[in-house]
């Protein structure tokens, strides 16, 4: 292809990523070889229970096993809202339909484009469903820059972008990166509540409330609980205090709505049935029922307030699952210490 139809294409490309909602898209070289960052972050533990991103750390580093012959990775940054009042306690990311479909939605219609001018062209879309660094790849494709909370951000954007990609036997000429425009803040830094950020910019999940609400399973230490104080699902402690959310100028796309999702006590009546009507399209299925109730009961007995004292008796008395009648324990005793 002519490299004048190459640059028609990615101008093509551009003007129908922004039309999908995307505020930004690049292009990454697919590159192979060691990741020192992410090798040392798994050598410190970092990773704390994600034992698959151990396991799927050399397809990581080599795109070709997830698509033969890769040249290009075109990422893509969606941004979301802040959230709604009608939510609190779950993260914004995950307060309207699940992220993975939206964005990938979106990005089956860049990839049809892609095929259809390049016909030679095979393409993998990806969002979070496969073992790429997405960050690391938007970095080099100058999607945004490396904020110290480990978030990529973006001057028009903020911090509030969901990434995703499309991986393409096709070789269009990478983006260039952007410079960080952090400056001396730290805002982040000391809205962690669990110090879990590092100055390199890496994440301790061990010690990240995100880490804690969804994807692990099984108690919670004591220790962390405290530090949840009204986390239900997610944390987006070091993203809302960013400066750059206000000088955002991208609309986030309709997908985010401010539809209200169960409070905590609500979430103790769920059954099985009940939490995948509500959260079948949503990215809090992720913690199941149990995660979520999990978490409700530690909302709750951070909260204190009396009158929750009955919902939880009342759930305790229901529950069949151990962890979780202990659970219910210790927030009861949270609201009433001599109780
Ligand atoms: C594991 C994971 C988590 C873990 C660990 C978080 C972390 N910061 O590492 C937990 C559960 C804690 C988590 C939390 C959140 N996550 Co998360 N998470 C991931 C996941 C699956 C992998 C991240 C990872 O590998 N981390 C390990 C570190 C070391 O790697 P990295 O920062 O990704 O990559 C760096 C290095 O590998 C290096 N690198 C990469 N390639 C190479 C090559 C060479 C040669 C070299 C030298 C270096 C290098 O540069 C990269 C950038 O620093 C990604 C999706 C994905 N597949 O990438 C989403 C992802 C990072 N998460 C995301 C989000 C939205 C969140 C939350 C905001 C959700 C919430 N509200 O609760 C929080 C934010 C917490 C935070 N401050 O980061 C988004 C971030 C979007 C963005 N704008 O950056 C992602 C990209 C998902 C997505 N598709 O949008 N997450
Ligand atoms: S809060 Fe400040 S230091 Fe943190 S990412 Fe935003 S600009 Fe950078
Ligand atoms: S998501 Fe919450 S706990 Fe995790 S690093 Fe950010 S502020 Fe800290």
């Amino acid at each position: 292809m002519k490299s004048s139809e190459i640059h028609s294409l990615i101008d093509e490309l551009h003007r129908q990523a922004q039309a999908t909602g995307f505020c930004g898209i690049g292009f990454a070289d697919a590159i192979s070889g060691q990741d020192p960052v992410f090798r040392d972050w798994l050598t410190r533990s970092h990773h704390a229970g994600m034992h698959y991103l151990e396991r799927h750390a050399p397809l990581r580093e080599q795109p070709d096993l997830l698509l033969t012959g890769v040249k290009t990775i075109l990422i893509a940054a969606l941004p979301y809202s802040a959230g709604s009042v009608g939510a609190a306690g779950y993260a914004a990311y995950a307060q309207g339909t699940d992220y993975h479909e939206v964005l990938r939605q979106k990005l089956t219609r860049l990839a049809d484009l892609i095929r259809h001018r390049l016909p030679e062209t095979r393409t993998r879309i990806a969002v979070d469903s496969a073992p790429i660094s997405e960050r690391g790849a938007a970095l080099r494709a100058g999607i945004g820059w490396r904020g110290r909370q480990g978030q990529v951000i973006r001057a028009d954007s903020g911090a509030r972008l969901l990434l995703g990609e499309i991986l393409m036997t096709a070789h269009l000429p990478p983006s260039a990166p952007v410079d960080n425009l952090c400056g001396t803040c730290d805002l982040c830094l000391t809205a962690c509540p669990t110090g879990a950020l590092h100055a390199d910019g890496t994440v301790d999940a061990r010690r990240c409330l995100s880490y804690w609400t969804i994807e692990h399973h099984g108690p919670i230490p004591e220790e962390i609980r405290d530090k949840m104080g009204s986390s239900l699902f997610g944390c987006d402690r070091c993203i809302a205090v960013c400066p750059w959310n206000s000088k955002s100028t991208a609309p986030a796309p309709p997908e985010w709505g401010s539809a209200p999702l169960p409070s905590p006590a609500a979430c103790l009546e769920l059954d099985q049935a009940g939490f995948l009507t509500i959260f079948q399209h949503s990215a809090v299925r992720r913690t199941g029922l149990k995660g979520l109730q999990r978490n409700a009961l530690i909302v709750l007995g951070n909260r204190g307030a009396p009158e929750s004292f009955s919902d939880i008796s009342r759930f305790a008395d229901s529950t069949l699952d151990p962890d979780l009648r202990e659970l219910a324990d210790w927030a009861r005793h949270k609201i009433r210490p001599a109780g």
